[in-house]
């Protein structure tokens, strides 16, 4: 099954050329995509050769192949992990029954629903992130973001595969608008918050690629599990690509945050390292401020009869629910959380179906906790006092029951004005933004060469020197 066949224009190992039809649309589509991309992907580096990871297989060693290429070349593939024998539907109200490879009828919407909402924030980050090669801080980060938008593209792949396979006209049309809508535009917005913010300079790239593609790796951890096989299957190799996402946010604010302290220790231990071109902690930490909380949203309301009924159904689980949970129905048991409602705060126990995406969450904010102690392990190396925090999940909140309420990073509720009065200490500012893009006006295109604001990366990709020519530009 996980032969690979390359003989197609699409590279796949779901025998694609045995659907003459699905083959037809799909390469119907594939004009349509390539057009969105060098309209919305990368620009001014279309004609480069990157040295890219391309997916030719779902075989755990040797997933991959190095080489350089043309973006606009890129092998986009479809790719499902292959098929478990006997898989059977392991939680909600049809435990039990074996797992679907078609679309059961009475869930069609709801699935099409999610696969398209899953589809949209991966062109989205494409967008959001097009202009960011045009300053970036050298070589090897410029070939990151490129990996990271190219695998990007691939998952869009993955879900128009799902739309155009088991959707019929609808799949289609619904293809077709996830190529529409564009990121932050007010008139055709893409569907979910994060995606339609603006994330203009590198700091916001690494602070997005460790928290927002996070959301992905446990958004798409709960539809790994679905009852639906094909989402699962294609859902489970998209993982292995999300893990060098984080790691590209993860490891990018971490070389920032070295650059800076070495920068403090230059001017004498001052936290204003602003006046020798670094980036100081407070700001740092407000662009993660930023992100995470915009980041919090994508789970979804608190209480959520959405969530509810993609768990009863078997359409979407809780992360890892085979292997961390003992009971699968959720029946029977409820979740405490916090609950404000016209300015008053209790505790209230719901159902523990309905707090799925609050459950969800609870991994999300334990797995983003991580990066922050590495983070923090290097200012407690370089004897700096300053440590970064994860603000509490009610600040800075745009979806669910925190939605609006002015609430510190430490969680306390207080008045508007007072909000309206602080929040330049807690999120970026203007001019915060303003400074922060200054640093970054011109490009590093020399081999090895960092911005004076990061550090260079421990080592390089996949065994080649950090000085590597990771993309032939000319400029
Ligand atoms: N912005 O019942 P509720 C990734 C809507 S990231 C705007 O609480 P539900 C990636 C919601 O749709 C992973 N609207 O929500 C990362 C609903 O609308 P309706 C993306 C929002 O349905 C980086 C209403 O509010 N994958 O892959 O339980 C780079 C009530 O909401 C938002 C997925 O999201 C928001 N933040 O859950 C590239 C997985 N949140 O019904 C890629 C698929 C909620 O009133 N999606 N709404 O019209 C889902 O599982 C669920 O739809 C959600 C929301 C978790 C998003
Ligand atoms: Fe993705
Ligand atoms: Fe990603």
């Amino acid at each position: 099954m996980s032969d690979v066949v390359n003989d197609t224009k699409i590279p796949n190992n779901v025998d694609l050329s045995s659907d003459k039809k699905l083959q037809r649309a799909l390469e119907a589509w594939q004009p349509n995509f390539i057009n969105w991309w060098l309209e919305m992907g990368p620009e001014g580096f279309q004609q480069d050769q990157v040295w890219l990871r391309t997916a030719i297989s779902v075989d755990s060693d040797g997933w991959a192949h190095f080489d350089y290429v043309k973006m606009p070349d890129y092998r986009w593939g479809i790719f499902l992990a292959d098929k478990v024998p006997d898989r059977k539907i392991h939680f909600g109200d049809n435990i039990g029954q074996p797992v679907w490879n078609e679309v059961p009828g009475e869930h069609r919407n709801t699935l099409r629903r999610l696969i398209v909402t899953q589809g949209d924030t991966e062109p989205a980050s494409v967008e959001q992130q097009r202009l960011l090669g045009q300053t970036c801080p050298s070589l090897y980060d410029l070939r990151n973001l490129f990996q990271v938008n190219v695998e990007e593209g691939r998952h869009l792949w993955a879900m128009v595969y799902l739309l155009h396979s088991y959707f019929g006209r609808d799949g289609r049309e619904e293809a077709e608008a996830l190529l529409q809508r564009r990121s932050g535009d007010p008139d055709k917005p893409r569907i979910l918050g994060a995606f339609n913010a603006p994330c203009e300079n590198w700091l916001s790239f690494f602070m997005f690629t460790y928290f927002t593609d996070r959301d992905g790796k446990y958004q798409l951890l709960a539809l790994a599990e679905s009852g639906f096989d094909p989402l699962s299957r294609t859902t489970r190799f998209m993982l292995t690509e999300e893990a060098h996402h984080m790691f590209v946010g993860e490891s990018g604010v971490q070389r920032i945050i070295e650059r800076t302290a070495q920068l403090m220790k230059q001017a004498g231990m001052s936290e204003d390292v602003r006046k020798l071109g670094g980036i100081d902690l407070p700001t740092i930490q407000k662009y993660l401020n930023l992100w995470y909380t915009l980041s919090l949203d994508l789970f979804g309301g608190e209480v959520s009869s959405n969530a509810a009924s993609f768990f009863a159904a078997g359409l979407k689980g809780r992360a890892f629910e085979e292997k961390n949970y003992t009971e699968h129905t959720a029946l029977n048991q409820s979740y405490t959380l916090d609950k404000y409602e016209a300015g008053k705060l209790s505790r209230e126990e719901i159902a523990l179906r309905n707090a799925m995406n609050e459950v969800l969450r609870d991994n999300y904010v334990e797995d983003s906790q991580r990066g922050l102690d590495k983070w923090n392990r290097v200012l407690e190396k370089e004897g700096i006092d300053f440590r970064f925090k994860l603000p509490s999940r009610r600040f800075h909140r745009h979806i669910g029951m925190w939605a609006d309420v002015p609430v510190t990073p430490a969680g306390e509720i207080i008045s508007r004005e007072e909000f309206e009065k602080r929040k330049s200490e807690w999120l970026p500012t203007a001019e915060d933004e303003a400074y922060v893009k200054s640093l970054m006006t011109t490009p590093v295109y020399e081999k090895g060469k960092m911005a004076n604001w990061i550090a260079p990366p421990a080592r390089g990709i996949k065994g080649q020197p950090v000085d590597y020519e990771y993309v032939r530009h000319n400029v």
